[in-house]
């Protein structure tokens, strides 16, 4: 069996408080930070952990966090620089569906998409709270137009968007996706996340924490995000991965970290 290659696909930056980094910790002010995605090519097909967001929606809705991103970052800029073609990906998980995780979905519209079965309910109907975080619903346009009609807007017809119908399958529970690929439930951030653990031939696990961990040191001294639906729960998930990685040996990828982020490899480079 060929061997398991990751890619780590820069997809821009964005800028949020330091009170929403480390919640009711701070320090306040502005911390820019990394958004990526995961590439893994594996015997059993490509898969994409995370789209990264969209620059357009991040500009009508979010502004404020002010993103960064070449198209180079852009997930199919980000794709071609890893060696790869965007309409070859053959599924794409999403470890939750805040917009800086699920916004190129609409760009993968051949994948098969795998999120957590508790997440896919409660973006339709997310907490006051969440209502931002889940602003970015064109990973499913069928949703998009459902929610744009409760709020009373009147979506244009798109083409780009309205031929088109993801095909989603959801799950719960731990699950080995494909050999050495496994799904770990870290909820808490939100309803229903998934971490990402990778086994690889050539070198330790890698553990992708995704949102339940932003820094390494919320990673270590178990300080969670602002942004969350459960922070008991989320702080439970951090526990949870710290047994999983001592256990593995595996190596820990934070989210949203750029001092750890200049230290991981991306892509044209790989692990394997
Ligand atoms: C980067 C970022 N900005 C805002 C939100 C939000 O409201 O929920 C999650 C989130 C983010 O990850
Ligand atoms: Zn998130
Ligand atoms: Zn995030």
């Amino acid at each position: 069996m060929k061997d398991t290659k990751v890619y780590i696909l820069d997809g821009g930056t964005l800028v949020i408080d330091g009170f929403h980094v480390y919640w009711n910790r701070g320090p306040a002010g502005e911390v820019r930070f990394p958004v990526y995605s995961v590439l893994i090519d594996h015997a059993d097909g490509l898969y994409l952990f995370d789209t990264g967001y969209d620059y357009d929606h991040v500009m009508a809705v979010l502004p404020f966090e002010k993103p960064q991103q070449t198209k180079e970052q852009t997930i199919q800029g980000a794709i071609e620089k890893a060696g790869y073609r965007t309409q070859d990906i053959n599924y794409v998980i999403n470890s939750h569906y805040h917009f800086d995780h699920c916004g190129g979905n609409k760009h993968l519209k051949e994948a098969c998409t795998v999120c957590h079965a508790a997440e896919f309910g409660q973006c339709k109907c997310p907490q006051p709270f969440e209502i931002l975080g889940y602003s970015d619903m064109s990973f499913h346009p069928d949703m998009l137009r459902e929610k744009a009609k409760r709020e009373g807007k009147d979506l244009p017809p798109d083409p780009e968007m309205d031929v088109w119908t993801p095909k989603v399958e959801l799950l719960t529970g731990q699950q080995e996706i494909a050999k050495g690929l496994h799904l770990i439930e870290t909820p808490g951030h939100t309803a229903g996340h998934y971490s990402l653990l990778v086994e690889l031939s050539g070198r330790k696990p890698m553990l992708f924490t995704a949102d339940a961990a932003y820094t390494r040191k919320g990673f270590d001294e178990e300080i969670i995000s602002s942004f969350h639906l459960d922070p008991v729960a989320a702080v439970q998930s951090i526990r949870k991965l710290k047994d999983i990685a001592l256990k593995h040996e595996a190596e820990i990828f934070v989210s949203h970290d750029l001092e750890q982020f200049g230290t991981y490899k991306t892509a044209p480079a790989h692990y394997s």
